[in-house]
């Protein structure tokens, strides 16, 4: 459960973190997972359905260096206990319903030289809607700063529940927007470290200049009864039970 001053936080800030939620035992286990998919990874000279490689300057894909494993959940279904970890389950359930599904699952290694992410932008923006009963998680599997990447956040930006507009980057990852970085806070974290934010925040990350991988899994709660046109409940798709029925 969340306290009462952490639900306002969230409320008021966009967003609440979780230092060292994962313990290092099951660390070890979701990065031995993930190391798999890197892996997996090494062997793709092309970008394949759920797998996309980081982009040369000059735009072409770069063999073997993964940039992202979209639908991380579908690709590794071992992962999906992750977004039931308790205490976090329980603190999305507070924050949104008692059962939930998540959807738009991610796994992003953000490589060591030049791994990337995502640059700023509203999760919100991709699912086609403004409101707020979504609740966007990142879970960072290794320490991560302002060399290897770190998320990038504005607080209270959120609070207008609107839009900006977005461009589509030339490289084809995403779509982004421009943002006063002065009122950004780099959020520098350990290991197993739980990050929930509004789907209507500015959010970004640093690109990697370091030698180390920067492993985050990302996800987002939706309550079990709320339909997005784009991640619809029935079907194949990125969308999955994670509260346990009572
Ligand atoms: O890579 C990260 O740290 C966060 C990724 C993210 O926020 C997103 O996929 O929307």
């Amino acid at each position: 459960m969340l306290t009462p001053a952490q639900i306002s936080q969230y409320q008021n800030d966009g967003f609440l973190v979780f230092p060292q939620l994962l313990s290092s035992t099951k660390l070890k286990k979701y990065i031995e997972m993930v190391d798999a998919l890197v892996e997996m990874g090494k062997s793709l000279i092309d970008p394949q359905p759920h797998w996309s490689l980081e982009f040369s300057e000059d735009r072409q894909p770069i063999p073997g260096m993964l940039h992202k494993v979209q639908g991380a959940f579908l690709v590794e279904p071992n992962l999906l206990p992750l977004a039931q970890e308790e205490p976090l389950l329980s603190y999305a359930t507070t924050l949104l319903d008692q059962q939930l599904d998540v959807f738009g699952t991610k796994f992003f290694p953000k490589l060591p030289h030049g791994g990337t992410s995502v640059g700023w932008h509203q999760d919100n923006y991709y699912f086609g809607t403004s409101q707020e009963r979504i609740v966007s998680c990142a879970i960072y599997l290794e320490d991560t700063d302002r060399k290897n990447g770190c998320l990038r956040l504005i607080p209270k930006s959120h609070l207008p529940q609107a839009i900006r507009p977005h461009q589509r980057m030339l490289n084809g990852h995403g779509s982004f927007t421009e943002v006063d970085e002065t009122l950004a806070v780099d959020l520098e974290i350990a290991a197993g470290t739980a990050v929930l934010f509004s789907p209507n925040l500015l959010h970004g990350t640093h690109d990697n200049r370091s030698q180390r991988s920067r492993y985050t899994v990302v996800w987002h709660y939706i309550p079990a009864d709320f339909g997005i046109e784009r991640f619809p409940k029935s079907g194949e798709g990125d969308r999955h039970v994670v509260s346990r029925r009572s």
